[in-house]
C-alpha cells in the first residue's frame, strides 16, 4: 500500500515545544532541544511510542467519535491531546504530501476539509503499530472485524479514521496538527497498564524541557 514511507519525509519538521517556551526555532539551544524531543519521542530505550489519530469529518458527521474514542482508551493507550478543526487545504497538503500527486488526491482534498475532524495524539506501548492494527486497512470492504474500519466503515475513500504508518510518520505528522506542542502528563494508572511506559516518562521529565 505504501510501501516505505520513511524515504517520502525529507523535510520532516522537528517536533517543536510550545511557542510559550521556545519562540526561536533557529536557535542553537532550541534546535538542540527539538532533537532531544524527537529523541525521546523515538527512543528505543523503552516501547512507548507517540501517534497521530485523526477521526476524520466521515465519522464526525457519523456520530463516530466517542465509539472510536471509546476503543483507544479501553485499549490502554494514553490521550495526549486532542482538538476539534476544520482541516484547511494547506494542513491537509502538508499532512497527505506523499499522496498529492495521485489520481484520488483531489477527492481526498474535498473530504478531509468538508467537515471538522478531531486530530488526537495517542501515546502507549507500541502505539503506532497498535493503533494502526486497531484502524485496519485502508479499504473499510475489506479490513478486519474487529478493527475500526472493519466494523464501522463501507468505503476506501470515507474510511473514518487517520493514523501514522511509522515512527517518521507520527515525527512528521504530529508538529503539523499540534504546533503549539504537547501537554507533559502522566497518568494515574500508567504503571498498571504499561509498567515499562513509566522509564519513558522518566526520561521525559528529566529532559532539559518543559511543555505546557
Ligand atoms: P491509510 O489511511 O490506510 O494509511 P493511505 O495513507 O494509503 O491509507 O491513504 C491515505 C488516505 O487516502 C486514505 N485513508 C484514504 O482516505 C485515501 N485513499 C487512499 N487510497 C485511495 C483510493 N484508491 N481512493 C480513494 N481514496 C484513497
Amino acid at each position: 500500500r505504501l510501501g516505505n514511507r520513511r524515504s517520502s519525509f525529507p523535510q520532516r519538521p522537528p517536533l517543536r515545544i510550545s511557542s510559550k517556551f521556545i519562540n526561536d526555532s533557529n536557535n542553537k539551544t532550541n534546535k538542540q532541544t527539538n532533537k532531544q524531543l524527537s529523541n525521546i519521542f523515538k527512543t528505543s530505550m523503552s516501547e512507548v511510542e507517540t501517534t497521530l489519530v485523526l477521526i476524520k469529518p466521515d465519522a464526525v458527521e457519523r456520530e463516530l467519535v466517542g465509539e472510536i474514542l471509546i476503543r483507544i482508551e479501553r485499549k490502554g493507550l494514553t490521550i495526549r491531546a486532542m482538538k476539534m478543526l476544520k482541516c484547511t487545504e494547506e494542513i491537509a497538503r502538508k499532512h497527505y504530501s506523499v499522496h498529492v500527486d495521485k489520481p484520488f488526491f483531489p477527492k481526498l482534498l474535498k473530504f478531509i476539509t468538508s467537515a471538522p475532524l478531531v486530530a488526537i495524539v495517542v501515546e502507549g506501548n507500541k502505539a503506532i503499530s497498535v493503533v494502526r492494527s486497531m484502524v485496519g486497512s485502508t479499504d473499510c470492504c475489506t479490513a478486519a472485524p474487529g478493527t475500526i474500519r472493519g466494523d464501522l466503515g463501507s468505503s476506501k475513500g470515507n474510511n473514518l479514521v487517520h493514523a501514522s504508518d511509522s515512527k517518521d510518520a507520527a515525527a512528521y505528522e504530529i508538529p503539523i496538527w499540534f504546533p503549539e506542542g504537547l501537554i507533559n502528563w502522566r497518568r494515574a494508572d500508567q504503571s498498571w497498564v504499561d509498567p515499562d511506559g513509566d522509564l519513558h516518562r522518566a526520561k521525559l521529565a528529566e529532559s532539559s524541557f518543559s511543555l505546557q
